[in-house]
């Protein structure tokens, strides 16, 4: 019994984990395992902020993931994070299992001391960026990531919660240290660099100075677009839905890594889902990929009409408040989420390439002269979605937006 009660003791206190502490904690914490069952345990965290161990059986299929959050990001001490994000996380995913059944992993234990989180394993999945890097297709993602956002976002906003809950919701998904995050490297940092951190690819240095520090009428559409994402609070969004954000087999597609969950414009979610599949897009062009880039073509098409598609039906058919079916304000709230997520596409596009956080469909483009030109196209595409935002209005439109980029640029 005592020694019982030291095993539980252990984790009454909050430490950072090492991989031997984990196999101990996953037989304390749950019922998963046999307390005697060989297990093995290895730290899988490629991502900015978090630990990430897979535990697994010797003996037999069953494994677990264990996501805990350290007092910094694992990418560098100068980010100060409050460890509730993790808290976030597992509450938005088991949110995201109510709503978007199937597309996120199952939630076993939120840990409020030792702040982790146990969730099913997905490694038989693959992180999307991963897998267009290879330049493979998924012919399931248009429809599962526009279900998933359609069902997260609608049922969360005012258009169908009571009003006095979904306060209650804006409260506890206040995470004003992730959205800082997001208002410094999306939406201030790409723009004058006022953090002395943005990273430019040495041939694009002059350009991008010109033709994004020193755009005067872009500045301005950027500060519009980042006091909308201050304070529009219109459903709890995931915050940082890119292809890393996402594990896909041809037949499933999850999403995790909702950390950055808060409630706010909704175009924030589908925007981020845009601007990385013309990431892969720019890759697969970089690359003479003829057959992948005419995929990610049509699947920036589909995303935003299937998302408008089930917008507009989930709308009919869940919609509560009184005025909601007002003649003409369906399609005005739509058309405000369409113009925020061609904002957003944009802001996405130039913080990937000017500022800190870079992403791999870019940065292992090898040939100067292709990299040059992927960046260029990307961020031409960018401004036009910041400044075009207003008039974009189906999946055909956005993607008339890179087809001027790859005029533009030559
Ligand atoms: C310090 S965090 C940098 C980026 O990683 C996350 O995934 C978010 O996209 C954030 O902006
Ligand atoms: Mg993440």
């Amino acid at each position: 019994m005592e020694k019982m009660d030291a095993a539980v003791q252990r984790y009454d206190n909050y430490f950072l984990l090492q991989t031997n502490d984990v196999i101990d904690y996953v037989k304390v914490k749950t019922n998963l395992f046999e307390k005697n069952e060989k297990l093995t345990c290895d730290e899988i965290g490629d991502g900015n902020l978090n630990y990430v161990f897979h535990v697994r059986s010797l003996e037999n299929e069953q494994s677990v993931i264990v996501k805990q959050a350290g007092h910094t990001a694992r990418i560098s001490d100068d980010f100060k994070l409050s460890t509730n994000r993790i808290k976030i996380e597992s509450e938005a995913l088991k949110m995201g299992g109510q709503y978007a059944p199937g597309l996120v992993p199952e939630v076993f234990l939120y840990d409020g001391i030792m702040n982790c989180c146990i969730m099913e394993d997905l490694s038989d999945h693959t992180i999307l960026r991963e897998a267009l890097l290879k330049h493979k297709t998924f012919p399931r993602f248009s429809d599962d990531i526009t279900t998933y956002m359609v069902n997260t976002l609608l049922q969360t906003s005012d258009v169908v919660m009571d009003h006095k809950d979904k306060k209650e919701l804006v409260k506890s998904y206040m995470n004003p240290e992730l959205c800082e995050i997001t208002e410094d490297l999306v939406y201030t940092e790409p723009f004058n660099d006022y953090n002395n951190r943005n990273e430019l690819y040495k041939p694009n240095e002059e350009w991008i100075m010109e033709q994004i520090y020193n755009d005067k009428e872009l500045h301005l559409e950027v500060a519009k677009l980042k006091f909308e994402f201050m304070t529009n609070a219109q459903a709890l969004i995931h915050g940082d839905l890119h292809t890393g954000s996402v594990f896909v087999t041809d037949k499933s597609t999850k999403v995790i890594d909702p950390e950055f969950a808060f409630y706010g414009p909704m175009g924030y979610d589908v925007g981020n889902v845009v601007a990385n599949l013309i990431f892969a897009w720019a890759n697969g062009v970089a690359n003479g990929k003829d057959h992948f880039v005419l995929w990610v073509e049509k699947t920036i098409v589909d995303v935003i009409n299937l998302f408008k598609e089930k917008f507009t039906m989930s709308w009919k058919q869940h919609a509560t408040d009184p005025m909601a079916d007002t003649a003409g304000f369906k399609e005005w709230y739509l058309e405000e989420v369409l113009s925020d997520a061609a904002g957003v596409t944009g802001m996405e596009l130039t913080r990937r390439i000017v500022g800190l956080a870079k992403v791999k469909d870019i940065t292992s483009i090898t040939g100067e002269k292709e990299r040059t030109w992927a960046e260029r196209t990307c961020l031409v595409a960018a401004k036009t979605y910041i400044k075009k935002r207003n008039q974009l209005r189906t999946g055909e439109d956005f993607l008339s937006i890179l087809k001027y980029a790859i005029a533009s640029v030559k």
